[in-house]
């Protein structure tokens, strides 16, 4: 993790540069200016320059798309549009996206905003945008065949409607669907309220990312788009780790996550350090007699959850998705498991063959991270990410919140490895071992040596309820 982040600037003060040279204040008659993002970095909060003020969201490796006022409507442009999107440094896919990028652009608005939005088809194929979870005309709904026919490519189509209601909001086509969901076809959307609203709390830093799930051969560019289920890369905003820019706070600021979910299976979001309480969903504020403390939250598919929490632990907190394989990069799923199998000799005999034979998997998978396999052109390692202590052994839906106390309001730049006080890490016992009762040696059973057949082992059970039994 680089200073290549070093973008950031003092973002309270400051306009996103795409934003202040974005609307042209001519031909307001016409279609608003598409603005294209080439970055895959995470842009500075957009402050808005006209209509109602707010405080803007930070999307996790994207931008907010700038709107011109025309007459009292926000008017936006969307253009469904192939990209080529950037997973992580040196590894690219040929996506599906809007304005340039996969996932589109964030779209931030406040309650009672009449909205205009043109969407430009530049796809091969037709396509429609839904407005997922917002309340509309049913004729604004975007369900091609439905409420609407599909926008034909080359064409352009406008949608118009007032945010009725403040939240937290996605986008994405509600035509050939599977196809164009799977190409990375899908954006944020966030409507702010319109003044002090009873159950949406004023935040420091309030975060937004989508959740992705992508089926692309290492090597290769073009996502799988019949797969249904066996996806190999999972994202937060259409990239992997380590990728994923951190989530960077001042200690004690009051932080919020917006995650949703447009894959095809559930994200338990799992957050080191802290407890937070879920705030919001896609149906809106949670009452607050309906929130409890924690630290996992399953987004489920179509979902959006908004995370609360009070950012008081300084250092660097994992964030991620808490199935496991969702957090490794693509992988050969035909990989036996081998731990526990000693095959010293035949690597020995194959060897003599075969000069470059490894093994992998027999003392556990790790070793993957620090070998340096040779890999396709266009891949990551499948278990990556240079830490302060080593490999951090990740990949995917995998980043971190960066808690500190020297950040200063509106910086969201990357402050490097958090430097732990003197005597508050994990250390080595330096003392006497007693010998466990198992094999020491490294690739020997992986079992307890009283587990293995023909030898008894004693068990003893204590039965619910405190009634000794065996
Ligand atoms: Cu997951």
């Amino acid at each position: 993790m680089v200073s290549r982040r070093d973008f950031f600037l003092g973002a309270g003060a400051i306009t996103a540069a795409v934003a202040s040279s974005a609307v042209s204040r001519v031909s307001l008659a016409g279609l608003p200016e598409a603005v294209i993002q080439t970055k895959a970095d995470t842009m500075p909060p957009l402050q808005p320059q006209n209509g109602r003020p707010y405080n803007p969201v930070v999307t996790l490796n994207g931008w907010t798309l700038p709107w011109r006022m025309n007459d009292g409507v926000k008017e936006f442009h969307l253009v469904a549009e192939p990209v080529v999107r950037e997973l992580a440094p040196g590894y690219k896919a040929h996506l599906w996206g809007y304005n340039g990028q996969s996932p589109g652009p964030t779209i931030e608005v406040v309650e009672g905003d009449r909205v205009r939005i043109f969407v430009t088809n530049k796809l091969p194929e037709h396509t429609s945008i839904h407005w997922h979870g917002q309340r509309l005309p049913n004729g604004m709904d975007g369900v091609g065949g439905l409420t609407q026919p599909a926008i034909p490519a080359g064409k352009t189509f406008v949608y118009e409607f007032v945010a009725r209601r403040p939240g937290t909001f996605m986008y994405h086509p509600h035509a050939d669907e599977m196809t164009q969901m799977a190409m990375g076809m899908m954006g944020f959307w966030v409507t702010h309220p319109r003044e002090q609203h009873p159950l949406i709390a004023e935040v420091d830093r309030d975060f937004c990312f989508l959740l992705g799930a992508y089926d692309i051969e290492p090597g290769a560019y073009t996502p799988k788009i019949m797969t249904m289920l066996d996806f190999n890369l999972f994202t937060f905003n259409s990239r992997i780790f380590p990728g994923i820019d951190p989530l960077v706070v001042c200690k004690d600021d009051r932080v919020r996550i917006r995650v949703g979910n447009l894959t095809m299976t559930n994200h338990p979001i799992h957050l080191h350090g802290h407890e937070f309480e879920v705030t919001g969903t896609d149906g809106g504020p949670v009452p607050t007699g309906a929130r409890w403390p924690e630290v996992t939250t399953d987004v489920a598919v179509g979902q959006m959850r908004q995370l609360e929490f009070l950012a008081d632990e300084e250092g660097d907190w994992a964030l991620h998705c808490h199935k496991s394989h969702h957090t490794m990069n693509a992988m050969g799923h035909d990989v036996p498991t081998l731990v526990g199998v000693d095959h010293r000799d035949l690597t020995r005999k194959i060897a003599k063959l075969i000069p470059d034979y490894m093994v992998m998997g027999e003392r556990g998978m790790a070793d993957m991270a620090e070998m340096q396999m040779p890999l396709p052109d266009n891949t990551a390692p499948m278990m990556t990410g240079d830490g302060p202590f080593g490999s951090v052994e990740m990949g995917g839906m995998f980043t971190m919140l960066k808690v500190r106390k020297e950040q200063k309001p509106g910086d969201y730049r990357d402050p490097g490895w958090f430097r732990q006080p003197a005597g508050s890490r994990a250390y080595e016992w330096q003392g006497a071992l007693a010998e466990p009762l198992r094999a020491t040696a490294a690739g020997g059973p992986s079992l307890p040596l009283g587990q293995r057949a023909g030898e008894t082992v004693e068990v003893q059970v204590r039965k619910p309820g405190g009634h000794a039994g065996h």
